[in-house]
């Protein structure tokens, strides 16, 4: 989980991801970034991708000061109790680590559309892989499902999209990652109080220091925790009196990440949300995720299951709606927003959510999605809302996150124009801003 994804600010982007600030997740055997950050670093890029001269002289530099914060750091680290014992060995071969800045620095502006994100997410090869796990861990998966009430297919959903079911979970010294981010100072506070949560860890004997890998910004284990949500949510599953997500065996991962949704308020037998079928002139202001009815009073503005009846009054649902009229639409309950505690991309989301469909038997998303569309990178957003504001539709900040403001002002114009106002943004409605 990417800090638990509420660490982190997180834009709205409606019906496309963009990059992580923070983390690239894996899909598949290739890494990219699943979410959209608005927190970009105001830090310029000092460093070449060639490695040269005086980037050397640099990273002396770094080195050099990095010893210093360290020694600094521990002096910290004592008044919050941590033994210099833990924090020798914690430190022992720690050094610098350019390779987590570089990665910090170069992060992808590349923007992925839902359909291209969710055709990774829920692959054949993630559902089989799933399907497998299932029946592979089916006693230990039972036990947590009826201790935290979790359905199994969600927690094996997570780890397929978090680790690729372990595959990538990651073999950087957490330590040095997070001391290298800390001194780095981009997010200094948030990495140190990572860095202390990690030699927290280590001071309660759950592992040890050469033990504590995780991926490059300090998520580690089998479903990627956070140094700080593993102190407030990580079990001991397995019964060995250590909370061990970093052995082979997943168990504790899992019953954790259980543990986890449990806290944030998930609800057995209740769905993530349901692909439903709006009939024409349907008003597309009701999509909006404050907006929470029961089915059968959505029911009556014909949203509808795919079978045409009313879907069953499971809770309070809202609709979403990632490609606007032309893709596929989606009441989602209570549940969906706690997945979101674990990372707050709706995209995630509806992968987690419809990959334990997948893994219940249950069949792929119906709706054709408008793939012939590409995803407006920042720039391209960032000029919509000035179209916008310059013809009275929108007061807010040009900083291309397209949030419910963005949205409602695309509705605006859409119905000056006389189009379907759904709020869908394209290289179309961009277009049609620049002309009109
Ligand atoms: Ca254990």
């Amino acid at each position: 989980m990417r800090f638990f994804a509420k660490f982190i600010i997180i834009s709205y982007i409606c019906s496309t991801i963009t990059t992580a600030e923070s983390q690239n997740t894996t899909i598949g055997t290739e890494s990219y970034p699943i979410y959209a950050v608005s927190t970009k670093s105001h830090t310029p890029v000092f460093r070449p991708k060639s490695h040269n001269k005086s980037l050397a002289n640099s990273v002396a530099l770094s080195n050099q000061q990095f010893a210093d914060w360290i020694e600094a750091f521990k002096v910290r680290a004592r008044q919050r109790g941590i033994t210099t014992l833990i924090l020798n060995a914690a430190f022992q071969n720690v050094t610098y680590d350019e390779d987590i800045i570089f990665r910090d620095r170069n992060q992808s502006e590349y923007t992925k559309a839902i359909w291209e994100y969710l055709d990774r997410a829920v692959s054949q090869t993630r559902i089989q892989n799933g399907k497998k796990n299932l029946q592979n861990y089916h006693n230990i998966l039972e036990k947590i499902e009826v201790k935290y009430g979790v359905d199994k297919e969600i927690i094996i959903a997570i780890w397929g999209l978090e680790t690729n079911y372990s595959e990538f979970r990651g073999s950087d010294n957490v330590i040095q990652s997070l001391a290298t981010l800390a001194f780095d100072g981009r997010r200094g506070d948030f990495f140190e109080s990572q860095l202390l949560a990690a030699l927290e860890i280590l001071q309660s004997g759950d592992t040890t220091a050469s033990q504590m890998t995780g991926s490059w910004a300090g998520a580690m284990g089998h479903t990627q925790f956070m140094p700080t949500s593993f102190l407030e949510y990580a079990v001991d599953f397995t019964g060995d009196g250590r909370r061990d997500i970093w052995s082979n065996d997943p168990t504790d991962s899992l019953a954790s990440t259980a543990a986890y949704l449990n806290r944030f308020g998930w609800k057995q037998n209740q769905p993530w949300g349901i692909e439903v079928q709006i009939p024409t002139n349907f008003d597309f202001n009701l999509v909006d995720p404050s907006n929470k009815r029961l089915p059968s009073h959505w029911a009556m503005s014909g949203v509808l299951g795919l079978n045409g009846l009313a879907i069953k009054d499971y809770g309070p649902a809202s609709l979403l709606m990632p490609a606007g009229q032309q893709g596929a639409k989606f009441l989602i309950f209570d549940n969906f927003r706690v997945i979101k505690r674990y990372n707050s991309s709706n995209a995630y989301a509806i992968g987690v959510g419809h990959l334990s469909d997948r893994l219940k038997g249950r069949p792929s998303i119906q709706a054709s999605w408008p793939r012939n569309d590409r995803p407006l990178n920042s720039a391209e957003r960032k000029e919509l809302q000035s179209h916008l504001a310059n013809k009275g539709y929108y007061s807010g900040n040009i900083d291309g996150k397209i949030g419910p403001i963005s949205m409602t002002a695309v509705r605006a114009f859409q119905n000056s124009i006389g189009v379907v106002a759904d709020g869908y943004i394209s290289l179309d409605l961009l277009n049609r801003l620049r002309q009109n």
